[in-house]
């Protein structure tokens, strides 16, 4: 049992942590992963060189169309009436090397290359911020200094990302390794909006399945009140630390990300009612949470099938928050397709830059943060964040039905697997919580079960972070000891859980909760341990 001045039971950290394998093997180019800069990667304090030496452009539906790609042409009117195409690139350029002192004119710079917006896009957050958050001083920081360096860090993209970007389409797993700086120059760009083809109603855009990657709707509102440029603050937080450390205050980070998209067929996902594993290590804690005392362990991120959901606009919970103090994350959204239902997307080396407070409504920005996770041999921070989107419950009796049970089990068990293990190592853990179970309204006490058992099969612990809820974690903790003193299996349990829903919902509404039905189903089942006779439910 749980005692009061614990906050934790289960095993320790420690355990659960077993083993720091990322999953992902050291970062070699190959047909499935494509990687951005010169190897091999010699630590020297310096961002890893672009490869290939020159640029390799292409303007094709299985690529990132670029902004910089000579073939991205933009109406532009001459005299006022004729209309005439012109390089992108070029206006990009030259909207933003003008001198730009004050959000009004850094609005119509992007205006400028984006002007079939012109009527459409405002930007009442980025002027609140510069109008009432910001000092006059930081105002005038950020305009002479932070800007123009931003600016710099964005036009440098076709030196610094020297061949096309492989869109990460559905149904096909598929690696792209970037280094920090390259995602850096992505970033600098997505904040000035010159991603083409990425602002159209989205039924009618190329990009349908894509999530939106220009920061033009964080900078505006859609009617209603303004919210709080909290966010903004991070995400310019972010460049900040960039100039800091070119000022020589601090090192540059000088790492690599990778962006992997996990898909598993449907013939080779686990048949979950025949499983004979025993369920993994549990730490349950109510205390803490994934991103800051999962460090060492495959990090979950309640995801969107966009990966980022709401991060660049209005949305504020846990993949958003975390989205935007680790804003290499939202880089992702630049090239990952909607998430079909049994993927996911692994992003390892991603670093944090900012603290914050509160959650959703009272989110905010409070400094800097000093991550110090250490880096792999490929020079990636040793920092896994799986996206895995849960089902989005209107009605809440449907998760129980067998069908959505596989479904997110077969989801988790996409994030939680690992293709290729290297020989002799551990796999880490798994930080998680209450998946799907904010704003997609799903059960806490059901999602742990079959995150524990997507865990067993995938062979890794799970530490499960309760968000400050102390009921559920001596619930959860309660069954979890129950079930693995009867030594049940993910197989059992499985069949169990489906069968919850078959006795259970009756005309419309359950006649019995899940874990006294659970409680009571095997209660009446003898140990495995002590005889061999089937029980009522194998
Ligand atoms: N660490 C551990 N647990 C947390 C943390 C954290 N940092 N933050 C929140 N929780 P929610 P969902 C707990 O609603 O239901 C986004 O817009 C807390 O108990 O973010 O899967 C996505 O883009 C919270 O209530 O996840 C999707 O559109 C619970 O986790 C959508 O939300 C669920 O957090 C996903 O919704």
């Amino acid at each position: 049992e749980c005692k009061t001045e614990v906050v934790w039971c289960g095993a320790t950290l420690d355990e659960i942590r077993n083993g720091s394998a990322s999953c992902l093997p050291p970062v070699v180019p190959s047909d499935s992963h494509s990687v951005f800069f010169q190897l091999p990667i010699v630590p020297s304090g310096q961002p890893p060189k672009p490869h290939p030496q020159n640029l390799r452009d292409s303007w094709d539906s299985e690529h990132v169309r670029m902004p910089c790609s000579e073939h991205s042409l933009y109406p532009v009117k001459v005299d006022g009436k004729r209309s005439q195409l012109r390089q992108r690139w070029e206006l990009v350029q030259e909207a933003l090397l003008k001198t730009i002192v004050s959000s009004q004119q850094l609005e119509a710079q992007i205006l400028s290359y984006n002007s079939k917006y012109s009527n459409r896009w405002n930007f009442p957050v980025l002027h609140l911020l510069f109008r009432e958050v910001f000092s006059e001083e930081e105002t005038n920081s950020f305009f002479s200094t932070l800007l123009p360096q931003i600016v710099r860090l964005a036009l440098q993209l076709p030196t610094l990302l020297t061949a096309p970007i492989p869109l990460l389409v559905q149904h096909k797993s598929q690696m792209l390794s970037f280094s920090q700086l390259q995602v850096a120059s992505l970033l600098a760009n997505a904040l000035l909006c010159t991603f083409p083809r990425r602002n159209t109603a989205k039924s009618q855009s190329e990009y349908a399945h894509y999530p939106d990657i220009n920061f033009n709707r964080l900078f505006q509102t859609s009617g209603g009140i303004v919210p709080k440029p909290e966010k903004l603050k991070c995400l310019l937080h972010y460049f900040r630390r960039w100039f800091i450390a070119l000022c020589v205050v601090i090192a540059a980070p000088d790492g690599v990300v990778t962006y992997a998209r996990l898909y598993v067929s449907l013939s080779n996902l686990p048949q979950w009612d025949r499983s004979r594993k025993l369920l993994t290590k549990l730490h349950i804690t109510s205390q803490g949470t994934i991103e800051d005392d999962g460090a060492g362990l495959l990090q979950v991120d309640f995801a969107h099938k966009l990966v980022g959901g709401g991060v660049l606009n209005r949305g504020c919970v846990q993949e958003e928050i975390r989205f935007v103090i680790c804003p290499e994350l939202i880089a992702a959204r630049l090239f990952t397709e909607v998430l079909d239902s049994t993927e996911a997307l692994l992003v390892v080396g991603c670093e944090r830059f900012s603290n914050y407070k509160g959650y959703s409504k009272t989110f905010e920005w409070t400094g800097d943060y000093e991550d110090t996770t250490p880096r792999d041999s490929s020079g990636r921070r040793m920092c896994s964040v799986v996206a895995i989107d849960a089902l989005k419950l209107g009605n809440r009796s449907v998760q129980y039905t067998p069908s959505n049970l596989l479904r997110e089990m077969n989801k988790a068990y996409v994030g939680f697997h690992c293709p290729e293990l290297q020989p002799g190592e551990r796999l880490a853990g798994i930080a998680s919580g209450n998946w799907g179970c904010g704003v997609y309204r799903g059960d806490a006490k059901l999602k742990t079960l079959l995150q524990l058992m997507a865990a067993s099969e995938a062979g890794r612990h799970l530490a499960y972070f309760t968000f400050g809820n102390t009921k559920l974690r001596d619930e959860v903790y309660h069954m979890y000891t129950f079930l693995t003193d009867k030594q049940v299996t993910v197989g059992q349990l499985f069949r169990l859980l489906c069968q919850y829903y078959e006795h259970s919902f009756k005309g419309g509404r359950f006649i019995t909760e899940l874990y006294p039905f659970l409680y009571q189903t095997l209660a009446e089942k003898r140990n495995p341990a002590s005889t061999s006779s089937p029980s009522s439910f194998d």
